[in-house]
């Protein structure tokens, strides 16, 4: 039996994503591509009839931006939202701002990878003072100093999500309700590998393409009824999540 639906969408594609930069905490805007992507990704909850009562964010621009657009193209723009940093993408430390094809000349494709997608190994943390940190961010002002990331590998991330999956998406599914969650790829990633039980080895190998809606039916356990979800555009997310693994290339 299902006791509630879950749809994650990652944004369409960002400023920097298309320039290939690291962005982690960085607050870019979409792209006019990312913006058709998230058009088309409310299109997609329309002819699938899976339509949201409540939306959950991060506090970023691209991915609440997303939402919003991708909401106004399915008729559900009128729904209840609830933002959180704990869904806010994986913080990039030192990497952000940094390019991602020159990142991997430098340093060699071993590294290269293990910061982009080990499970436990994060990237040298940002300094207060770089042009790309966020401390002082008003947004972050209620955050306890010691909660403030300075990077973090996908295990912290894991571990700062949980907290709003049990206490703010959950209650939404197990009321029956249709729960958009509108992310990032890293803490997409971090909750695709809680629900689908994908060991630490294993999630490496993951990738959320941009703009293309992943259904979750949940049972009473809140467990996939399919493991790995199901993409609205399945042909159209294995191309683009290729895509994601080989940036930098
Ligand atoms: C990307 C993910 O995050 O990059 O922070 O650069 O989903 O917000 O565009 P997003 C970033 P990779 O970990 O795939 O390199």
């Amino acid at each position: 039996p299902t006791v509630g639906t879950l749809v994650l969408l990652r944004h369409g594609e960002s400023d920097w994503n298309a320039k290939n930069l690291f962005t982690g905490w960085v607050d870019v805007d979409l792209t006019e591509k990312g913006e058709n992507e998230a058009r088309r990704g409310g299109e997609l909850l329309r002819e699938h009839s899976l339509l949201p009562d409540v939306v959950h964010t991060s506090v970023m621009r691209r991915a609440i931006r997303t939402a919003e657009l991708a909401l106004n193209a399915a008729d559900r723009h009128w729904i209840a939202v609830r933002r959180s940093w704990r869904l806010n993408e994986r913080h990039y430390g030192a990497l952000q701002g940094k390019n991602k094809k020159q990142t991997l000349e430098e340093y060699g494709e071993e590294q290269f990878m293990l910061w982009r997608r080990s499970y436990d190994t994060p990237p040298p943390p940002i300094a207060d003072d770089d042009e790309f940190s966020q401390v002082g961010d008003p947004r972050y002002a209620l955050l306890p100093s010691e909660l403030m990331p300075r990077t973090e590998c996908l295990k912290d991330v894991v571990e700062r999500m949980l907290p709003y999956w049990y206490d703010s998406i959950v209650p939404d599914i197990l009321a029956g309700r249709t729960v958009l969650v509108a992310a990032h790829g890293n803490s997409l990633r971090a909750l695709v590998k809680h629900l689908d039980q994908i060991s630490d080895e294993a999630i490496a190998k993951l990738n959320i393409p941009t703009g293309i809606p992943l259904r979750y039916d949940l049972d009473p356990q809140l467990r996939p009824l399919t493991l790995g979800g199901t993409y609205l555009d399945p042909a159209a997310a294995k191309a683009a999540a290729a895509a994601v693994a080989n940036q930098g290339r």
